[in-house]
């Protein structure tokens, strides 16, 4: 396959891959920095493909956890993701030059209020856990020696303690409000997760002259937001 199809190598053009939701809502005010202004909004539109004040740039709207993949394969000059999302993808085929400080949350392990996690693990009870991020579990608890039934979800964690489908679950957290609308407890917090920038390898250099000033505009306005 042709990775820049899409986009001529060393022209002008930039595709920025973003997510719908909170992503788009925080890279705004960063494109807005670098002088870029989307001229679609993704909740109303039905257009996957958005245009800005620029002609030469355009933004394309993917899932979350599609992001790091049309970056990787050139589809996308630049997109931004989570940590979260990134861990998962591995990140290959992709630079990461900034922590945008967006779309902040922790990554944490939650149980039932009722389920007793310490005694469990300090018995080594093999644990199941429920979650869509699970090379993330899987290094926690191996780092921790808990043997873990890692079951691979793609959505609503929350349920599963709740139906008995796992023991915990690993998810991103932000306000704790969903956690305690099902009486879930955070035992443990594994990290802290924000968003960041990546870029394609060949596009940061094929395209350098067009995307530094938006990196360097990007990281400034990040800056000015921790
Ligand atoms: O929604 P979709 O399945 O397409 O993908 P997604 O959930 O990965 O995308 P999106 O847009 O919801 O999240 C994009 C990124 O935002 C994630 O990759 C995280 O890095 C970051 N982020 C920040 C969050 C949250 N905060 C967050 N609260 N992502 C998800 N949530 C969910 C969480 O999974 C839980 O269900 O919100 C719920 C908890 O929120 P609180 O406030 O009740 O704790
Ligand atoms: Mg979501």
């Amino acid at each position: 396959m042709n990775p820049s199809a899409f986009t001529t190598p060393g022209s002008g053009q930039l595709i920025l891959a973003l997510s719908k939701g909170r992503i788009f809502d925080d890279t705004l005010p960063l494109l807005r920095a670098a002088g870029i202004e989307v001229l679609e909004n993704p909740e109303t539109s039905r257009k996957l493909i958005l245009a800005t004040n620029d002609p030469d740039v355009r933004v394309i709207i993917v899932r979350a956890s599609d992001v790091p993949t049309y970056v990787q394969y050139g589809a996308a000059d630049f997109g931004v993701a989570g940590k979260d999302v990134l861990l998962e993808h591995g990140g290959e085929g992709l630079y990461q030059p900034i922590d945008l400080n967006i779309a902040r949350c922790r990554m944490s392990v939650a149980v039932n209020a009722g389920f007793d996690y310490e005694t469990a693990v300090r018995q080594g009870a093999r644990l199941r856990v429920a979650t869509k991020f699970v090379q993330t579990a899987r290094e926690h608890f191996a780092r921790k020696g808990v043997h873990v039934d890692l079951i691979k979800l793609y959505g609503s964690m929350e349920l599963a303690p709740l139906v008995g489908l796992s023991d915990a679950i690993v998810d991103v957290v932000s306000t704790g409000s969903t956690l305690r609308a099902n009486n879930l407890v955070e035992v443990e917090q594994i990290m802290e997760i924000s968003s960041r920038l990546v870029v394609n390898q060949a596009a940061l250099k094929l395209k350098r002259a067009r995307l530094q000033p938006i990196l360097a505009a990007f990281e400034r306005a990040s800056q000015l937001q921790a």
